[in-house]
């Protein structure tokens, strides 16, 4: 205690340096250390992230997924290898892989799924993506009702979705806007112009103001919504954003030799079309987007707008869900 009497009387004694600080005040508490605990804490569990593409067949979706892993997202973590060629998706399939990037681990899935609009009745036809975004939801909440609820639920939620826009050159089509205005409400959908590099600078640019007014006429709202914009910084921040969409993309996972470096890219008569270069096409735009700007924030949307409502939902319909006892069945914890 003669100690603790000793310190404080030191500690009045001396002279306060700044007064504008109201923690001076009382000394240095360290309430800023809980960006280092928090940063620490992440690193050792680690995060999910899973991203789903969806469109019409042969737009470029399950080669886009390829290019998402051999791009610079996982050039650092284990070789990715799928050298045969793509073939047309039949089924919903999920690839993920662990990425590792100093110190933090991030468990990268991406959902490719069959392209729809071929048949001679499209009626509907989003229906079997809009059920595997609600059964992911369904497999959250029941792990969060569940008695013995595990520490960490694994996230199998789809944070964004990719909406692959056909590049005619003219306007959406109507399955187009049909899908994002039943899926905006379940889901955070970034529209992204497909194989671009068919579109001359003209073409593109015009498409893509094209695009964003239907878009806006139909009262479709792509995410970074409007009304969840927390303050006017986030909003004229994301408002670049909206200017720049929908992001006019290229896939490839073909590499290329250019001035000693290994580039993925799409190789024509007149020359390659460099993937990761922002001057050929968007695609570096989007992974940076969806990356470094906006992953916790597309994360956020999923948990606290999407699932929120479809537990409230669910909730309510049932009269309050029973608490379920564990299955024995999906319920291995993350092993990130
Ligand atoms: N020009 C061009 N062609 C592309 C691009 N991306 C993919 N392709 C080609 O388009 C064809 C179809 O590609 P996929 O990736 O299989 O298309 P998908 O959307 O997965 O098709 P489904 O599985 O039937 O839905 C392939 O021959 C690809 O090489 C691109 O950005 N530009
Ligand atoms: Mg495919």
């Amino acid at each position: 205690i003669a100690e603790c009497r000793k310190n404080i009387k030191n500690h009045l004694a001396t002279p306060i340096p700044n007064f504008s600080r109201g923690s001076a005040l009382f000394g240095y508490i360290g309430i800023d250390t809980i960006i280092e605990q928090m940063r620490k804490k992440t690193m050792k569990t680690g995060f999910d992230f899973n991203i789903m593409v969806v469109g019409q067949s042969g737009l470029g979706k399950s080669t886009l997924v390829n290019t998402l892993f051999k791009s610079q997202v996982s050039r650092r973590s284990t070789s990715w290898s799928r050298d045969e060629k793509i073939p047309k998706t039949v089924e919903i399939k999920s690839v993920s892989h662990v990425i590792e990037e100093g110190g933090v681990k991030m468990k990268l899935t991406v959902i490719d799924t069959p392209g729809f609009g071929d048949q001679i009745n499209n009626e509907n036809c989003w229906e079997p993506i809009s059920k595997y975004i609600n059964e992911q939801y369904e497999k959250f909440l029941k792990e969060e009702v569940n008695i013995a609820r595990k520490k960490r639920i694994p996230d199998t939620r789809v944070h964004c979705c990719l909406y692959f826009i056909s590049p005619t050159g003219h306007s959406l089509r109507q399955l187009d806007i049909e899908f994002m205005k039943h899926l905006s409400r379940v889901v955070n959908i970034i529209p992204v112009i497909a194989k671009s590099d068919t579109l001359t600078l003209d073409e593109k640019t015009e498409f893509k103001q094209k695009v964003r007014k239907e878009l806006e006429a139909c009262g479709i709202e792509c995410y970074p919504q409007k009304e969840f914009d927390e303050d006017m910084e986030d909003k004229s921040d994301n408002d670049k954003i909206r200017e720049a969409m929908p992001f006019a993309v290229v896939g490839s996972d073909k590499e290329y030799q250019a001035n000693a470096k290994r580039i993925l890219g799409r190789k024509t008569p007149w020359g390659v079309v460099e993937v990761e270069n922002p001057n050929h096409c968007e695609f570096s735009l989007l992974r940076d987007f969806m990356i470094r700007s906006h992953l916790q924030d597309l994360k956020e949307v999923t948990h606290n707008i999407h699932y929120e409502t479809y537990r409230a939902k669910r909730l309510n319909d049932n009269g309050g869900l029973h608490p379920i006892s564990s299955s024995g069945q999906d319920t291995q914890e993350s092993n990130l």
